[in-house]
């Protein structure tokens, strides 16, 4: 159960549909698969998504950070150690998905090794999570369209809708349009990405009062601070704190501050070990939990699966788990399934995927 060796492979996959929201965009999956070898001959996966809007990681940076810093850190060490392995990679400061996907990596390498499903050492509570579907912006008719092109192939009925464009009104007609369009036989909920101040983010849901949406997820900058705190508290449904919590300080920093009333939890930036204790604290300060998406693959989406099923708060709402359905291809063998707007885990060891080796080839961009 030795660490021997912990490799950074960059990879890049194109969108056939790009996703565009308040804070970026993104065209390709540049991503970097993490593989974790033990001295028993055991390979762990994970992949991290560089997010330079969100986290400030580049795809140079993570494969530097990885073979530079972090795999000498980890060699000798054995897959039981992961407190150990998480305290020497809080060595560094910052790297949050580079440091998530060994995290990762090394708990697909621990289930295998074991024999058993990561997301059952977890905690096992269900085998499934129902989907929702970011949205990214367009025109209403095309968002409309897109949403109901989900609803046929997938079966998805739970919608996502990136907002903070400038005027609002282009947001609020699409929210608007989708409400129309499928009544109260969807769920809908916005996403900022920090895109307004607390005063459009105010107005903008007043306009939308009468859709019933689900939540509302960083609309303004968490740094705004009492303005946050003013929006926060006038609204009649959960807040989400996204990339303002990525890490359980900044969950208890901005719960307290009356910033937030509910938080992602997003495996990219929190691995399995960091999200545990996200979920714990969620769960002792009583808040809604939903499963994020930092625009994963199927190996991040994989991720995100087998930690929301594991607890009851994070599989109570559905999870963001169907933005590899934009790519163009990806490097699993067995592709993920979304089905009746749900998406089951694997109930092999490990991560239960593997790579598929041809791909890799084909998609890496290190040779
Ligand atoms: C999301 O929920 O915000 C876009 C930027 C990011 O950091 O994550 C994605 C999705
Ligand atoms: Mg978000």
């Amino acid at each position: 159960m030795k660490i021997v060796s912990v490799e950074a492979v960059p990879f890049s996959i194109p969108y056939r549909k790009p996703l565009h929201f308040a804070s970026g965009e993104v065209y390709a999956a540049e991503h970097v698969l993490v593989r974790v070898r033990t001295d028993d001959g055991v390979v762990g996966v994970a992949e991290a998504p560089p997010r330079p809007y969100t986290y400030g990681e580049t795809q140079r940076g993570i494969v530097a950070v990885i073979e530079d810093v972090f795999a000498g850190q980890l060699q000798g060490l054995t897959l039981l150690e992961r407190e150990q392995i998480g305290a020497r990679l809080a060595r560094t400061v910052g790297n949050p998905t580079a440091k998530s996907a060994i995290d990762m990596a090394v708990w697909d390498a621990l289930g295998k090794t074991l024999g058993l499903p990561v997301s059952e050492l977890l905690g096992g509570y269900t085998d499934r999570l129902r989907v929702s579907h970011m949205l990214g912006f367009d025109d209403p008719e095309t968002m409309v369209a897109e949403a109901q092109r989900m609803r046929d192939r997938h079966g998805i009925a739970t919608f996502k809708v990136k907002v903070g464009r400038r005027p609002a009104e282009l947001d609020i007609a699409v929210v608007r349009a989708l409400r129309d369009h499928f009544g109260d036989t969807v769920e809908l909920y916005i996403d900022g990405n920090r895109g307004w101040t607390p005063a459009e983010s105010a107005r903008a849901m007043k306009e939308m009062a009468d859709l019933g949406l689900l939540f509302a997820e960083e609309l303004c900058p968490a740094d705004d601070v009492l303005g946050r705190r003013w929006l926060v508290g006038r609204l009649d449904i959960p807040f989400i704190a996204d990339e303002s919590v990525p890490t359980p300080a900044d969950v208890t920093r901005e719960i307290l501050a009356g910033a937030a009333t509910a938080i992602n939890i997003k495996t990219a930036r929190t691995g399995f070990t960091q999200s545990r204790r996200v979920h714990h604290l969620g769960e002792g300060l009583g808040l809604e939990i939903v499963m994020g998406n930092q625009i994963d693959g199927q190996i991040g989406t994989a991720c995100t699966l087998a930690f929301g099923a594991a607890f009851e708060a994070t599989s109570r709402y559905a999870g963001e788990l169907s933005n590899f359905l934009d790519m163009s291809d990806d490097l699993l063998t067995e592709p993920l399934q979304i089905r009746d707007g749900c998406l089951q885990r694997s109930s092999r060891a490990g991560l239960g995927i593997d790579i598929d080796e041809d791909k890799l080839e084909h998609y890496r961009t290190d040779n």
